[in-house]
């Protein structure tokens, strides 16, 4: 009874521990593209950036710039499009700041773009402004948090081109309080199509911040951050240098980050690294560990053919790139292949045929046979 108290003790923290690293959990996004992020409704001359600072966010070093110029019809926005279902049970938080603005209080705003008529075409956007939920001041990182009963929400109605700046509501309210024009029930039956964030327009020189923004539709954290411009470290882990080789050689590489592919290239002594010789092969995956086997029987070059590596010195590298398409190499190791005759007559004689099929080698073994000398001529 003890152990079976215990088990239950131990798989009741193991979940505990579990939903507490999903909810802590974090994704970068440093570039359109990163989770599903891209530029939004941006007009004229708005500005989206992925920055440093400013001042010291609240996760990681950078965020997201949404900004305006003098030009009053700028807008700058960002938008993470997918089907993330109704606004029931929505939680979530951001941070901004703000280095400018003209009119005194704009501040990044996030919205949800909702389809209320099963088109796929948002037709409603909610939006949570930070200025109709409190005064916002430049210069400070500043949390936003929402939920059902928490945060009050205006609503855009672009089937109608219409604002209802006035109706602030919550979440719970659009949803279910039919005292306010009655949005709430094509909003209980909407789906949100896209997460925004905004900046203008009619926000003229507003110099706007996002950072750390959770939602519980997401159930992670997203780090806006700087563009990643550091090369990754590639490390060629196998074979290793100076070994000898006959048939199959591994080849393994490791990025200290994730990379997006890595090219494994190599030569043999009295060749140059060129494309032209298609002496290379992809591994194309987003990872960190890169494997490939280079067969010296049935070496497959780029192209997709093969060719039989004669004995000799070999020269390999790798190369690659990060996510973001920072390139590196690794330095050149040397090896040797050297495979004795009988191998080579295997490897010459039975071009991807396998051994049963080739010709001869059906035959009891001949001791005066010529074919091992014949083979060597080939090598
Ligand atoms: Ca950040
Ligand atoms: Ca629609
Ligand atoms: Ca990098």
């Amino acid at each position: 009874m003890r152990k079976i108290i215990m088990a239950l003790v131990i798989v009741l923290i193991f979940l505990g521990f579990s939903s507490l690293a999903q909810a802590n959990s974090v994704v970068k996004v440093m570039q359109f593209g990163d989770d599903g992020w891209i530029m939004g409704d941006t007009r004229h001359n708005g500005i989206v950036d992925f920055v440093s600072g400013p001042s010291t966010p609240h996760i990681g070093t950078g965020s997201l710039r949404l900004a305006t110029t003098n030009n009053n019809p700028d807008k700058a926005g960002v938008a993470k499009p997918g089907d993330f279902g109704g606004l029931s049970g929505i939680s979530g938080s951001y941070w901004w700041y703000r280095t400018s603005s003209t009119n005194g209080f704009q501040a990044p705003a996030f919205k949800f773009a909702i389809d209320t008529d099963s088109n796929n075409i948002p037709d409603k956007i909610l939006v949570y402004e930070p200025y109709w939920n409190h005064t916002t001041s430049d210069f400070v990182w500043t949390e936003e948090v929402f939920n059902q009963d928490v945060g009050k929400w205006w609503l855009w109605d672009s089937s109608t081109s219409t604002s209802y700046d006035g109706y602030l509501k919550t979440l719970r309210q659009w949803l279910e309080d039919s005292t306010y024009p009655d949005f709430h029930t094509a909003l209980s039956a909407g789906n949100i199509k896209a997460l925004l964030f905004e900046v203008g327009s009619w926000n003229a020189n507003t110099d706007g911040y996002v950072d750390k923004f959770y939602i519980s539709l997401l159930g992670y954290t997203t780090d806006f951050e700087p563009p990643d411009t550091t090369a990754p470290e590639i490390t060629f882990e196998e074979p290793e240098d100076k070994s000898v080789h006959c048939r199959e050689i591994n080849l393994r590489a490791v990025c200290n980050e994730t990379c997006d592919y890595i090219n494994f290239w190599w030569r043999a002594e009295d060749e140059s690294y060129s494309s032209a010789s298609k002496r290379y092969h992809y591994v194309r995956k987003d990872g960190t560990e890169f494997e490939w086997v280079l067969d010296t029987c049935n070496a497959e070059k780029a192209d997709g053919t093969t060719y039989s590596m004669h004995n000799g010195k070999y020269y390999l590298y790798a190369a690659g790139k990060d996510l973001a398409g920072n390139w590196a190499r690794t330095l050149e190791i040397g090896i040797t292949v050297e495979c004795n005759k009988s191998e080579i007559l295997m490897c010459t004689n039975v071009p991807g045929k396998g051994l049963e099929n080739a010709p001869g080698l059906q035959k009891p073994f001949n001791p005066k046979s010529q074919a091992g000398e014949h083979a060597g001529k080939k090598d």
